[in-house]
């Protein structure tokens, strides 16, 4: 793959596939002798964005920050791939806008609501459903699915090497 330092924005639910397709990936260019480096919740949240919630005002500074630390990853040469939720068009439009449109790569993990509350892996939709979570994203917090994505991907239907294969493909 010939490709310049880009970031791949992934968004969807919680649960949707969006790390493990993220990680995956950055595998993929590594192989390939590619620099790269994966943003989520482990590092960011923890870290540089630990004094920020789940409320509307505090995602779009947590997307707007991780923007910002994109730009600078991809200035520096360094390829990114983003896994955060980001439910709303005005934020990842700013993001977009911060990171540079041509650089910018925007991947829609589109599970659907259902299968993201099956797999539930940390029980979280459970929480949101009798009201221990509130404001979470799909339960009592909306998700604005993107209208143009780069690439729009389904996990349930999907199997990551042909997920990753698609990506690969669209690079092309
Ligand atoms: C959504 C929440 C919430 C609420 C905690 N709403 O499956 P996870 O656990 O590992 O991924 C979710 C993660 C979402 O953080 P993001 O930084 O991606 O969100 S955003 O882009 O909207 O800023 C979930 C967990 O944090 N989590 N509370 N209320 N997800």
């Amino acid at each position: 793959i010939k490709q310049k330092a880009c970031t791949f924005w992934f968004t969807g639910l919680s649960a949707s596939g969006k790390t493990t397709l993220a990680y995956a990936l950055e595998k993929k260019l590594f192989d390939d002798g590619k620099l790269c480096y994966v943003l989520d919740g482990d590092n960011i949240r923890h870290g540089l964005n630990s004094n920020l919630g789940f409320s509307a005002e505090d995602r779009s500074e947590n997307i707007r920050r991780i923007a910002e630390v994109s730009k600078l990853m991809n200035d520096a040469g360094i390829i990114v791939l983003t896994s955060f939720i980001s439910p709303f068009i005005s934020d990842r439009e700013l993001a977009k806008k911060i990171i540079g449109e041509e650089n910018y790569k925007e991947i829609y993990v589109s599970t659907s609501l259902h299968d993201c509350e099956q797999r539930d892996p940390k029980g979280l939709y459970k929480k949101a459903r009798c009201g221990e979570i509130i404001e979470f994203t799909g339960i009592s917090s909306p998700y604005e699915p993107p209208s143009h994505p780069y690439l729009k991907i389904n996990t349930a239907n999907t199997a990551i090497q042909d997920a990753l294969q698609l990506i690969i493909t669209v690079l092309k």
